[in-house]
This record gives structure tokens, sequence and C-alpha cells, in this order.
């Protein structure tokens, strides 16, 4: 009572479908549009059934199914030999299970229309350790299973290797069609790297392994190929104008770091560059090791100003990062200039001493004019 190796492949390939596909109100299929969004996926399994157990050997199978959300597995119709645990199908066939056989029903459910149903028979093969089966070879046949499972995920960059492994006697022959291009077969090892520009789903791959006793065994799987991740970079950031004056207390600079995992710790090195603003002079020298901690994407650098009375132009100067410990620098010079907040100096006119008034002619009085502060600027007076 076997099922038919054609029912199989029906069944997969329905099941398979269904997996890229939602239902909206009407009940038609319709594309899932964007898979970076939640969205409500019917359930579908990953995985195909084990569908051979052998006479004194446990038989164990754990379904795997995907959806949104998380689907749960039921099974029914297994029979008395077997029990379900609600994640492995397990159990050891005796003699008297030999070749018998009932319809198993596996199915997987979400809330979202439809259940992923999956039936299947469990052929059960005579003890192979010698003892019970009479004539023939010696070695009974067994139908070939599929024993490995295909890994549905690769990155683009990153090699990508499944080794495939199936059981039953005689040993099977596998084939494999429609592979993506990135990806080749040596004896029974898938390997490749996906290029950049591979991300996305591959085509439907498919695994066969058989032996001449029925049913084929049959793997059906897809690959879905993630873009590469960005790199990790770091920017500095800080205020383009500080006042001389309420700048004295210090100005606060940023160096965010982006894309780094989660978790990661950073250094990058600073220190202040002068331009027209001198060190110690307008602003004080300042350089070190900053650290990004884990959980924290920034870290903030602190410079201190260097207020004064002198009326004079408006200087600037950098703040610079480099070495960063991981990543790139995408932005390393930040450039400040400090407004200068004092009013011009004020004049005045003070006589320098008394002259007397001469005998005949006359002379020259002599005056001082003053500044009240001193001045960066050229000071001139009619
Ligand atoms: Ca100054
Ligand atoms: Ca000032
Ligand atoms: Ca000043």
């Amino acid at each position: 009572m076997l099922l038919k190796p054609i029912t199989i492949f029906v069944l997969l390939a329905l099941t398979f479908s269904s997996m890229a596909c939602q239902e909206d109100d009407s009940g038609a299929k319709a594309p899932v549009k964007d898979r970076g969004t939640p969205v409500l996926v019917a359930p579908s399994f990953d995985t195909a059934p084990l569908t051979y157990a052998e006479e004194g050997v446990l038989y164990s199978f754990t379904p795997r199914a995907s959806g949104q959300p998380t689907p749960t597995i039921s099974m029914s119709g297994f029979p008395a030999w077997l029990s379900w645990n609600g994640a492995t199908l397990s159990g050891t066939p005796s003699a008297a299970d030999v070749s018998a056989s009932t319809l198993i029903e596996m199915r997987a459910s979400n809330g979202v229309e439809n259940d992923a149903v999956l039936n299947f028979s469990i052929a059960v093969a005579a003890s192979s350790m010698g003892g019970g089966g009479g004539g023939g070879s010696g070695q009974p046949d067994i139908a070939p299973a599929i024993t490995s499972t295909a890994n549905w995920s690769a990155q683009e960059n990153v090699p990508y290797q499944y080794v495939i492994t199936a059981t039953g006697s005689p040993a099977p022959t596998i084939t494999v069609s429609n592979l993506p291009a990135w990806l080749s077969r040596t004896g029974d090892t898938l390997s490749g790297t996906p290029p950049p520009g591979s991300a996305g789903w591959t085509g439907t791959i498919r695994v066969e392994a058989e032996n001449g006793v029925d049913p084929v065994a049959v793997e059906q799987f897809a690959i879905k190929v993630d873009p590469i991740p960005p790199a990790p970079t770091m920017a500095l950031s800080g205020p383009a104008f500080v006042n001389e004056g309420t700048a004295a207390g210090g100005a606060a600079f940023r160096v965010t770091l982006y894309n780094a995992p989660n978790g990661t710790s950073a250094t990058v090195d600073y220190y202040t560059r002068a331009g027209s603003a001198g060190p110690n002079a307008e602003y004080y020298e300042s350089s070190g090791t900053a650290t990004i901690l884990p959980g924290k994407d920034f870290v903030t650098i602190g410079v201190f100003f260097k207020d004064d009375d002198a009326d004079e132009q408006d200087k600037t100067f950098d703040l610079v990062i480099e070495n960063p410990s991981i990543g790139s620098i995408t932005l390393d010079t930040w450039s400040v200039t400090i407004r200068d907040d004092d009013a011009p100096s004020e004049l005045s006119v003070a006589r320098k001493d008394w002259q007397k008034e001469p005998a005949s002619g006359s002379v020259n009085a002599s005056f001082d004019v003053e500044m009240d502060k001193s001045s960066y600027y050229q000071v001139s007076v009619d």
C-alpha cells in the first residue's frame, strides 16, 4: 500500500508554491509584495517527510514548517508503532509492521488560510540485519530516502554548501535539477558562492534519490540569498559655530557608528588641529582615543574654549578623527568657527603734559589717544 510517487510530487509542489504567496480577502493567491514588512503568510512545509523505515531501527522525523505567524504542526493517522510528541514523529517498527502501511496526514496551521497538508505513508522494510528474510541476494530492497535537509538561506559573497545524503538498498542514485548558475554539483555536494546581485529567491531546486524501489525520494527547496550587509562606517559631527564667551564651558562633538552588528564596541582616535584659531589661545588642545560602547552607536568628545575681551575676527579650527577600530570613516574632519563676542575698543584723548606758553612764537601741544583694551585690529583715528 505504498503511496504512488507522483502523488507525493504533486503535494510537495503544491505546498511549496503556497510558500511564496499570501491570500487576500477574496481567497485568491497574491504575491507577497514586500518581504521586509510583517505580512500574514500561509503555512508551508520546509521538509519532505521521511517515507521509509526498517524493522528494529528507530525511525525519527522532525518536520519543519514556515509561515507568519509561526505555524503549529499536527500529525494524525500514523500507525501504532509511531508516536508524535508535537515536534517529532518517532518509533521503532517490529516484524509485524513490515509492509503494513497507513496514510499519515501532516498539517501545519497558523490561522492564515490555507493549512499546509501533506499526506504520506511509510514503507517498513524487513530487517537487513540478517535472520528474518528468506531468499534473494540477502540484501532486502529498501526504498530510497533523502536524510539530509538543505539550508534555505545564503548570502551574497559567502560560500554555500549542501551535502546530500540518501539511504536505501540498493544504494540510490541522486539526481539534481534546476540549480542556479552560482551553484554546482560535485559528487553529492552542492556548493557555490552567490555573487553580488544574486539576492532574492532561487528557483525551485529538485533532488531525487532513486534505486528502483518505489517510491522515489524527493526533496524540493529554494534558497533565499540575502544581499551583502553594508560595512560599518563612522562619521564626525559637531557645532558649526561656537560663541567665544558662552563656549568656554565646552562644546560637544559626536562620532556616530553606522551599520555595526549589535553589541559592537569600537574605538577611534581624535585630535584638535589649529586653523586661524590657535591651540591654548582660542581653544584648549585635545587628543585621545574615544570608545563607542556595546549597545551605543555614538561617543561624545568635548573640546573647551578660552574667552578673552579682545575685539578680533572670528577664527576657525578642526576636530579630526582617524584610525577606526572597525569599518571606515566617511567624515573625518569637522571645522568650527569661534565667533568673537567682544565690542570694539573705546578711544579717548588724554593731554600728555602742561605746556608753558612760550615767550614768543608757538609750540606744539601733544596728546595721547588711549584705548580701553587691546585690539587685534590696526586702529586709526582722524
Ligand atoms: Ca579670542
Ligand atoms: Ca570674549
Ligand atoms: Ca575676543
